[in-house]
């Protein structure tokens, strides 16, 4: 009996698989037959483009002699007119140009090339002789890493307090820059480190030693050792699973996520469709992570309705708030500076991501251009966490019990970007009800001093930080993350509102109570009418579509539900803070403008803070009624406790573009839940 049902069942299936695979070809074939298939101009570049890019750089070179260094190799943005309009109609408009940008050092020098793959050729070359210094390309900071061992009086420092060189290792540090009018070098500090014993570098600082290294030459400029205290120990910094020694942790029960039916997404190229939504991810050396093209799909109006032009993270601010020697200077700009995207990790199956997930590949290009792979860069997957999408239960109706509930199933995207001692995970999270979500998640290790300290007690001046075990002190710091956020709510044209609400008093006698809150909408006009430091005032923030409202008269909007509103505490005249003035609020408004992408400006190595975010908002332009683009700043301040060593469990924050008066009403009203009655055939 059993057997015939398991036989029924094995035969259903293999008639539905045909069905499928017919029905799949039926429909894919026109597109899989397609050359265009996967070729979309927001598509990251790839190896073939990269290897163009390379050739035709080289060969256009006047000097062959000179060698040329990739700092940066990125999309040219096609021109956002072009695009949408090609995107709307293919067939009659012209597909926008794919161009690469590219910074370059060449006999010490700064080129900025923009560089045309279709016709291969060199559309700009021109020469940047500004303020700051491209990307750090990981084959200098390498380099750089490798001199100390060399070096004579870094050797003698090494013996002087008893370590053994070869269980040295060492990081390069941004240097930042404090006031000073003459020209710099490519300068960075190495810091170093010690390992035996333990693969938990950071929590082995050899303190007191400050090594230069000109990164151009490459070549130790300057040699500081300046103080000796205790290395911190190696005993209980390791976090291997196989390092640990008992008591350990409860073992947790098997769980598993299983899609019998299999992912309900499906991804062509870089574009992901999935539920009501469809969008496109993409991944940038710089700035890692992007979302474009996010629409939704409006049941009521049968079309899909734009949301998202463009989110991703377009600068992290790191500054350190130890004043010693070793340490002031550590501002660091891990986008501008580091490559936020350069320095993304490959997922690990299973414990980065769950069990349904999906993995897409991503490329950089190393300092020679030759691109390398980074395999398992983002992970897609399916979240059913057991949340609960709605609900109600109805106990008024007499003699009658009326319970409705719908689960929450949403997609996340998922990319790590590990920069030396701190891992971000980053997630953009969509909701059928409407919602992006972004979260981004901190964990790793903390950046700490070696201190002579083993007690608090003993502690007598600033020491600027928490003594988290004996001889190491976590730092005091903060994280800001700014996102940019090209939100085109149902079409380009948008304004910025802020809705206040407002305590009012009653003042006469009108009512039988004193006060209440009410709703004062203020729509920006210019750019300084959005600059918004949270928490000083409530408020929720819009972003509508003036020209398109619902049936019964509410502009389309979607509104942002911020994370914690943590600002910079630095003064605006910290040359930190300069450099970072980002984040001098975390609300800003600029209208669409190609060329203002990155908020800590183009070079930020050394940059003195002329091209920042702060400095095009001066220019305080008209934003009402205009193609406009929200920055949002999320800030952790971290004042470190025991639990962050010796390594952090994560940290979150994130927000949520939430639609208002986008739909009709409820868009999940109508959601059908998941069928559970299919037979198990697996038994
Ligand atoms: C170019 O690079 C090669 C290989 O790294 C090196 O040997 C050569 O000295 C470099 N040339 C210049 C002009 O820097
Ligand atoms: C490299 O630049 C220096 C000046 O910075 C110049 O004197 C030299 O001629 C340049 N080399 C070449 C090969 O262009
Ligand atoms: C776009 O931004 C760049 C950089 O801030 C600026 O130089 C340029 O004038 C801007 N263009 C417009 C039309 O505002
Ligand atoms: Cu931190």
């Amino acid at each position: 009996m059993l057997e015939s049902f398991k036989d029924i069942c094995v035969h259903l299936l293999r008639v539905m698989a045909l069905i499928l695979k017919f029905l799949f070809l039926l429909y894919f074939f026109p597109i899989l037959s397609s050359p265009h298939q996967d070729d979309h101009p927001l598509d990251p570049l790839t190896p073939l483009e990269f290897d163009q890019i390379r050739t035709i750089i080289k060969s256009s070179h006047v000097n062959p002699t000179l060698n040329v260094s990739f700092h940066y190799i990125g999309l040219d943005d096609p021109d956002k007119h072009t695009l949408l309009s090609w995107l709307s109609n293919p067939a009659t408009t012209t597909k926008p140009p794919r161009r690469a940008f590219i910074i370059a050092r060449v006999n010490h020098t700064t080129h900025e090339i923009v560089v045309d793959l279709t016709s291969h050729s060199i559309v700009s070359n021109q020469i940047y002789t500004g303020h700051g210094y491209p990307l750090l390309t990981f084959e200098e900071q390498i380099a750089a890493d490798m001199l100390p061992r060399s070096y004579a009086p870094f050797r003698t420092s090494i013996s002087k307090r008893g370590l053994k060189l070869e269980e040295v290792v060492c990081g390069s540090f941004t240097v930042g820059w404090y006031g000073s009018k003459d020209k710099p070098k490519r300068v960075v500090t190495v810091m170093c480190y010690y390992l035996d014993g333990t693969v938990n570098l950071y929590m082995r600082p050899i303190e007191g030693i400050t090594v230069w290294v000109d990164l151009e030459k490459p070549k130790i400029i300057g040699y500081r050792d300046r103080i000796m205290v205790p290395v911190p120990k190696a005993s209980g910094t390791d976090y291997r699973e196989s390092e640990q020694k008992p008591p350990l942790g409860p073992k947790m029960n098997r769980i598993t996520v299983l899609q019998p039916d299999g992912p309900g997404f499906d991804i062509e190229g870089h574009a992901v469709r999935w539920a009501n939504w469809k969008f496109h991810v993409s991944f940038d050396a710089r700035i890692g992570p992007i979302i474009a093209l996010a629409s939704i799909y409006d049941h009521e109006k049968n079309d899909y309705r734009s949301v998202l032009y463009r989110g991703y993270v377009s600068e992290l601010f790191v500054p350190y708030m130890d004043l010693t020697q070793e340490w002031y200077y550590r501002t660091f700009f891990d986008a501008g500076e580091y490559g936020f995207g350069l320095s993304a990790t490959s997922l690990e199956p299973l414990r980065d991501c769950p069990e349904n997930a999906r993995y897409l590949d991503g490329y950089i290009a190393g300092q020679d251009g030759i691109s390398v792979k980074i395999a398992n860069l983002f992970c897609i997957f399916e979240r059913y966490s057991g949340d609960i999408m709605w609900r109600h239960t109805e106990l008024g109706i007499p003699g009658r019990v009326v319970t409705e509930v719908r689960p929450e199933v949403s997609l996340v995207v998922r990319m790590v970007s590990t920069v030396g001692n701190y891992d971000y995970i980053v997630d953009w999270e969509f909701k059928r009800g409407g919602s992006i979500k972004a979260t981004v998640g901190l964990t790793g290790l903390l950046e700490v001093r070696g201190v002579k300290y083993t007690h608090a007690d003993q502690i007598e001046e600033e020491v600027y930080g928490t003594l988290l075990a004996e001889n190491t002190l976590g730092a005091h710091h903060d994280h800001f993350l700014t996102y940019h956020l090209d939100l085109d709510i149902d079409g380009e044209t948008n304004s910025f509102v802020k809705a206040n609400l407002q305590t009012t008093k009653v003042a006469d006698n009108s009512s039988p109570r004193k006060s209440y809150w009410k709703v004062v909408r203020e729509t920006a006009k210019i750019e300084s009418d959005a600059r918004i430091r949270l928490g000083s005032k409530p408020a929720q923030l819009l972003i509508v579509n003036p020209h398109k409202k619902t049936k019964v008269g509410n502009p389309f909007g979607y509104r942002l539900i911020h994370g914690a509103s943590v600002g910079s505490l630095l003064s605006e005249d910290d040359y930190a803070q300069i450099r970072g003035a980002f984040t001098n609020y975390n609300i800003w408004v600029t209208p669409y403008n190609k060329s203002e992408k990155w908020a800590g400006g183009r070079y930020t190595d050394q940059s003195h803070g002329d091209d920042t975010l702060a400095m095009w908002s001066l220019r305080n332009r008209d934003i009402e009624n205009k193609d406009i683009v929200l920055w949002y700043t999320l800030g952790f301040r971290h004042v470190p406790c025991q639990e962050d060593f010796p390594l952090m469990p994560t940290l979150s924050d994130g927000f949520e573009l939430r639609p208002n008066n986008f739909f009709e009403s409820n868009p999940v009203l109508k959601v059908r839940p998941q069928d559970y009655s299919s037979p198990n055939c697996s038994s």
